[in-house]
């Protein structure tokens, strides 16, 4: 019986010693405002934090070129930091500041954006709502896909482009830090993708990201860009999945998958770039 006793109170105060380091460590998480990087901003500028250019394209990862996209395309005001190392409140880039205020994650950059320059909705709610459920697809189930193909079967030439391009290491360290690389993300992108995704064969991969291409082709129709001859942020969001895959200087089977089977979504790459990137590519091949 005060055996039963001790078991019961030390469990009480086990419960909740857990209870308030849970509650301490959550709460202080979601309480503490991230700390501004720019201190002297300006008014309704927006500061980008994104990766370093890659030498073809204007960006290795579709939601800094998302971003970048939105910026030039609307006008709007703004300053690019390149970091290698910073990182928003959710562990990853983009983020940007906005008069003072950090936002992280290009999905909230987006509505912020909309809302604080009056990006102009699309005419009709279906349209809208259309839009919204292309830019989820884009961002979530075929940017899985297409990371399937450049990372995890690409590896090698995918931290390159990190490596030399990107933060400029010594080409006789590349081999070392690729193994590092390698140990250290391998397994956590394979197991991201493959909780994005599911978790399929590469003949699987390959079948359910053509699905999506198929889709996007059908959606683009003879239209310049997905709804008419106006980009939209969802325009962004699809050139930032392609060509950040497509304009690589390394191979890798999306690029095969576009020019074989997919020419009308690169005839939308070159009216993008034309339009909003003239002078920021490389052709690799
Ligand atoms: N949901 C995020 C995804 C951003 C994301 O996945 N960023 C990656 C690069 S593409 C990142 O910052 N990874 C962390 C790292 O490389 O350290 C968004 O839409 O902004």
């Amino acid at each position: 019986m005060v055996e039963c006793c001790c078991c019961s109170a030390t469990l009480a105060i086990g419960t909740v010693i857990v209870a308030f380091v849970g509650y301490k460590f959550i709460c202080s998480k979601r309480k503490d405002a991230p700390k501004l990087n720019v201190e002297n901003w300006k008014k309704d500028v927006v500061y980008l934090f994104q990766f370093p250019r890659i030498t073809t394209a204007p960006n290795l990862s579709p939601f800094c070129l998302k971003i970048e996209s939105m910026l030039r395309v609307y006008n709007i005001k703004h300053e690019i930091i390149e970091t290698m190392r910073k990182r928003g409140s959710n562990g990853q880039l983009p983020f940007i500041e906005l008069n003072g205020k950090q936002i992280a994650d290009s999905q909230l950059i987006d509505v912020v954006l909309r809302e604080h320059f009056n990006i102009p909705s699309l005419p009709s709610k279906r349209d809208e709502g259309f839009a919204r459920a292309i830019d989820r697809m884009l961002n979530g189930n075929t940017f899985g896909g297409i990371i399937y193909f450049k990372v995890l079967k690409r590896f090698d030439g995918f931290t390159d482009v990190i490596l030399r391009e990107m933060s400029r290491q010594p080409s006789f360290l590349i081999p070392f830090l690729q193994t590092v690389f390698r140990l250290l993300v391998g397994k956590r992108l394979d197991l991201r993708t493959r909780t994005l995704v599911g978790d399929f064969s590469t003949e699987e991969f390959r079948m359910l990201l053509k699905k999506d291409f198929d889709a996007l082709v059908d959606i683009l129709g003879d239209r310049k860009f997905l709804f008419g001859n106006e980009i939209t942020p969802t325009d962004c969001s699809l050139f930032g999945q392609l060509v950040t895959v497509y304009n690589v200087s390394y191979d890798n089977e999306v690029q095969s998958i576009l020019r074989k089977d997919y020419k009308p979504l690169l005839d939308y790459i070159d009216r993008f770039r034309q339009q909003v990137f003239p002078n920021d590519f490389i052709d690799y091949k």
